[in-house]
């Protein structure tokens, strides 16, 4: 397949801004000179592995590899010690790729390491014997949470990425003019896909802020970016600051397009935000299975509280709980988004039991999102099949994976974990737990710094209920829907 990224051999673009993470960015010419230098020297070796921090490093380590047609995987430098080792021994990677100053953890460190030098200057990989990637081999593994069970990594392929990005610049009328800022983390689709391989594709280019604040968004849309990617909590947290910051109001309003994603953004919020700047914020809505599925378009009505119609080449259905598709148009009946399309993962790595679930017979993919659609297409997300699945902050958090946390910890003899609605974070992650001991149980603090170095931070308890038992069926089942406060 051709490159993925046209404008890194082009030698008109040369001269044009690709990159910036504070104040560090990379020319098309010089992330092509760099990311050359890397390809050539990680062609032909297995997967390799990213420490995915928020700079120009991950941008040119993934770049690389894509450009070498070698699979990367994208680590959450914050991952703690049990993530980070069920993900290693599950991707095998043959070495990770990091920024010269980065410390890694034990667990990457009996792995060979290549540093990435961004100023690095070297021949093209196509001028070196790299072997040629088809349009179906992988070009990244993206671990994602189930409700049970350890993290999944979902083989995203070269055309699936071509795919997605080409029918959001259909849908977005995104071009290579388009100065895209944002603060996501770029481990995950949103900010890694979307975020930086979405630009460079264009031709365009991306401001990183390193870290999302209200500050950085008004500073880049008021210094010429055009549009801005976030999740829901990140427009939330917009919307709060927007009557104290009138900057902020004039920068989006100069904007060409607010982009959210990943979670529902709440209709107030929606509001506020146009009430304040004049502009509608759009929302489009993906997976890392499926990359993107729907969007509203920017030639489009927005409607606030859905996701807009299937992006070209997409095909969407919902279908009812014995998998009979729905053919109402009428706001109503409820069935389950079902995909279809060139934007699909292929498999779950080493898991061909998950990757046959998750596929119909006839090779939809089962997104567990619950729907209805308005008569003109709009597609409205009212639910989620699982209850064990929690979205918080626009991560994708597995009940059961916290729970198994919790109960490696000494203190703690039983657990449950439920998500409970939150107005910045969609949703928070709240642990019911039955302490070892009733009279000294462990300190809420204690528990969710115990998960955050077990997992991640993001997936800490928020709030940590203290229970003498918990609720059961006759079946011995914890009942969730009973735990409410
Ligand atoms: C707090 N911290 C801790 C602890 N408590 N660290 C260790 N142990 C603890 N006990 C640290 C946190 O790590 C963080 O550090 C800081 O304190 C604040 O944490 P927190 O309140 O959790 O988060 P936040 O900084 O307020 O983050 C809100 C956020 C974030 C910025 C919106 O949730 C975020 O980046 N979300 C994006 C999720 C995303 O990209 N999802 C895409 C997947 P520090 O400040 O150093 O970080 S979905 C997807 O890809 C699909 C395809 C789609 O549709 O998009
Ligand atoms: P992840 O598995 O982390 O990639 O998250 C994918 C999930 O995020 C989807 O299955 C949806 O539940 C949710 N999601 C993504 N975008 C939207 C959106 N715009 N509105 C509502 N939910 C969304």
């Amino acid at each position: 397949m051709s490159s993925l990224f046209p404008a890194l051999t082009g030698s008109r673009a040369a001269d044009r801004p690709a990159l910036r993470f504070g104040d560090r960015s990379l020319t098309y010419g010089e992330l092509g000179a760099a990311s050359g230098a890397l390809a050539a020297r990680i062609g032909g070796t297995g997967r390799v592995a990213v420490w995915a921090t928020p700079a120009l490093e991950t941008a040119v380590a993934v770049v690389a590899a894509l450009e070498a047609g070698v699979a990367a995987v994208p680590l959450n430098p914050k991952s703690g010690e049990k993530e980070l080792g069920h993900i290693l021994s599950d991707s095998a990677p043959s070495l990770v790729l990091a920024a010269p100053d980065d410390e890694l953890p034990p667990p990457l460190r009996e792995l060979e390491r290549l540093d990435v030098d961004v100023r690095a200057a070297g021949p093209r990989p196509d001028e070196q014997a790299v072997a040629p990637a088809g349009d179906d081999d992988p070009a990244l593994v993206v671990y994602t949470s189930g409700t049970t069970g350890p993290p999944k990594g979902a083989v995203i392929p070269r055309r699936a990425i071509a795919a997605t990005l080409d029918a959001l610049a259909d849908a977005w009328q995104w071009t290579g003019d388009d100065v895209l800022v944002h603060g996501l983390p770029l481990f995950h689709v949103h900010g890694l896909v979307l975020g930086i391989l979405g630009p460079l594709r264009r031709g365009g280019s991306v401001r990183h802020l390193g870290r999302f604040g209200t500050e950085g968004v008004t500073r880049e849309l008021t210094g010429g970016a055009t549009m801005l990617f976030g999740v829901p909590t990140m427009y939330h947290r917009i919307a709060q600051a927007l009557p104290e910051e009138p900057e902020l109001a004039k920068a989006l309003g100069r904007a060409r397009l607010l982009v959210s994603g990943s979670a529902a953004l709440p209709v107030h919020d929606h509001e506020r935000i146009t009430a304040a700047t004049g502009q509608r914020v759009i929302e489009r809505y993906g997976m890392t299975e499926t990359l993107m599925n729907t969007s509203i378009r920017a030639d489009g009505e927005p409607r606030a509280g859905t996701v807009g119609v299937p992006l070209p080449g997409v095909e969407l259905r919902l279908v009812e709980e014995d998998g009979s598709p729905i053919t109402s148009y009428d706001s109503e009946t409820v069935g389950e988004i079902q995909v279809r399309g060139p934007n699909l993962f292929t498999e779950y790595l080493n898991r061909p039991d998950a990757t046959a679930e998750a596929f119909t017979a006839d090779g939809w993919f089962r997104t567990g999102d619950m729907a209805v659609r308005d008569p003109d297409g709009y597609v409205r997300i009212v639910g989620r099949k699982a209850t064990d699945l929690i979205k918080s902050g626009g991560y994708k958090i597995g009940a059961g994976e916290i729970e198994n946390a919790l109960l490696e910890h000494p203190g703690v003899r039983e657990a449950a974990v439920t998500g409970e609605p939150d107005a910045d974070l969609g949703e928070r992650i709240v642990a019911w737990v039955v302490p070892a001991d009733p009279q000294s149980p462990p300190d809420a603090g204690e528990l969710a710094d115990h998960v955050a170095s077990r997992l991640a931070p993001h997936k800490r308890p928020r709030t940590v209920r203290y229970l003498d038992s918990l609720p059961r069926n006759d079946m011995g089942k914890i009942m969730k829907r009973a735990l409410t406060s």
